[in-house]
């Protein structure tokens, strides 16, 4: 095996694996629901090369996905590489070629100018077109039934933006998709392309406009009448790029920002409303209109949960002093002014899920993840490199929150949702549970959970043959979705 960083990069749940595998028919303990009929996609970052410079990030990784098919009880996984540019570069080298996070003067000059993105944060699934996604480039479409990287996907040369957001949003009834892409314009630029793709995957709108700052937006949501763009103090600089230094420096005295505009609109119709200095959130959970409110309900931090973000900007912060929680930021769009309101809705967490019909619509329930207050330690791995050890689901409109704690050695990855054919149930969720098993090992199972039950846990459990590397975002797409793309020919190859 080759040698990596004794970090918490790649050690512990991030230790990388590095191997493309599928096997049929896993066992399973209990009974597979059977209502859940479809695959559901991981975007897993796994460095195929030890890196080049030893303080790398597990957000470097280079991109694999992998799929679970579900289908009569029975379940099946594969998992691929992403053949990205880059992938394919080093593959053909047998070495890491490109540097540090998002900085290109760092690379080996062989690779000057070549395409950098590791495609390896969220599996998107649109107008029958699987891709995989990271934010500091195009998006890569995938074979969803061999998992065959197809190309670098452009819109057949339309979209003019050089980035493509790991966070698009659909809408469940128009099927259009709302992205965006940051750094559209090159490297460090302020350029934000507004996008709309439709229902049936044409670009039919790029607009660009400029934020108040270089900033990272990983995020941002639609309403059924606006898009949301928050701006969060995260900036990148080009002389510190070119210096060799890091993309990203948290700067703690900077004000948020949060920019509105009709979702249909033009973006000189945006409105900028000024948030709390130092904040920041990578995910939000959803937003709705309410008249002529606009609520955004964030996993909202009081500084940046990376800790090579902070340590940029001068942010001595340990991960557990970290302070935040779900928080509801309300606009009022009939009045004027740059202010809003700011209330807690639930404990601190991350990687929030939602049925994907109440995108954009006021919600029933969510759930996300976060860090059991009574439980042990949490195990070492993931982005920030401290894992997830409780699932929460939570009632916006009444309050209500229940919990799945888990044991001390446990660690949970980001759920999907499976919707339920029964409309009074609140669905499945599946979600990849990892457990320590001695000093350095680990032992992986999907665990299907009862949306609406989660405190019962798991109704099923299928203990995986191979350990699994820490996933990023996953996405469910069911079969007759894979089925009616397959008929249709939509993931036919396009050009790289
Ligand atoms: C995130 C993940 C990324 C990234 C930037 O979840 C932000 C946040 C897996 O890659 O490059
Ligand atoms: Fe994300």
């Amino acid at each position: 095996m080759p040698q990596f960083p004794d970090t918490i990069h790649f050690t512990g749940l991030n230790t990388p694996i590095g191997i493309e595998w599928s096997a049929r028919n896993l066992d399973v303990i209990g009974e597979i629901p059977a209502d859940i009929d479809g695959a559901f996609f991981r975007a897993v970052p796994d460095p195929a090369h030890t890196p080049l410079f030893a303080d790398d990030i597990a957000l470097s990784g280079d991109g694999m996905i992998g799929k679970f098919t579900i289908k009569d009880g029975k379940i099946d996984y594969a998992i691929r590489y992403v053949e990205t540019a880059r992938y394919k570069a080093e593959r053909e080298a047998r070495r890491a070629l490109f540097g540090q996070y998002r900085n290109p003067f760092t690379d080996d000059p062989a690779v000057a100018g070549m395409d950098r993105t590791v495609a390896n944060t969220t599996p998107v699934w649109h107008a029958g077109r699987l891709f995989m996604t990271k934010e500091d480039g195009l998006a890569y479409e995938i074979d969803p039934e061999t998992l065959e990287t197809l190309g670098r996907w452009d819109y057949h040369g339309a979209l003019k933006s050089e980035t493509f957001t790991a966070h698009p949003r659909i809408d469940p009834e128009t099927g259009e998709m709302f992205f965006f892409g940051y750094e559209a314009g090159g490297l460090c630029t302020t350029d934000v392309a507004y996008c709309i793709a439709d229902r049936d995957g044409n670009l039919v709108s790029e607009q660009w406009f400029q934020q108040p700052y270089c900033s990272t937006i990983h995020d941002f949501a639609v309403t059924k009448r606006h898009a949301v763009f928050p701006i969060f103090p995260t900036t990148a600089d080009l002389d510190r790029l070119k210096a060799g230094g890091p993309h990203w420096a948290h700067q703690q005295e900077l004000e948020s920002w949060v920019g509105i505009m009709p979702r249909y609109g033009k973006v000189s119709e945006m409105r900028w409303f000024k948030g709390p200095k130092g904040v920041s959130a990578f995910h939000f959970m959803n937003a709705f209109d309410d008249g002529d409110l606009v609520h955004l309900d964030i996993c909202l931090t009081d500084t940046n949960a990376f800790g090579f973000m902070r340590e940029a900007g001068g942010v001595h912060r340990a991960q557990h002093e970290i302070q935040g929680g779900l928080t509801r930021w309300s606009f009022d769009m009939s009045k004027p002014g740059d202010d809003f309101e700011s209330r807690p809705i639930g404990p601190p967490g991350d990687m929030p899920r939602l049925r994907d019909a109440d995108q954009g619509r006021p919600y029933r329930s969510g759930w996300y993840l976060t860090i059991n207050p009574q439980g042990g330690p949490p195990l070492p791995g993931g982005p920030v490199g401290v894992a997830f050890n409780m699932l929460l689901q939570i009632e916006p409109g009444n309050g209500r929150i229940d919990a799945m704690p888990l044991d001390p050695g446990m660690a949970i990855n980001e759920p999907v949702h499976v919707p339920s054919t029964d409309p009074d149930k609140e669905g499945w969720l599946l979600i990849v549970i990892d457990r320590q098993t001695d000093a350095s090992g680990f032992a992986s199972e999907l665990w299907i959970v009862d949306a609406g039950a989660i405190a019962k846990g798991p109704v099923a459990r299928i203990p995986m043959p191979l350990p699994m590397r820490a996933q990023v975002h996953g996405a469910w797409v069911s079969g007759s979705q894979l089925a009616a793309a397959k008929s249709a020919g939509a993931h036919q190859a396009t050009p790289a």
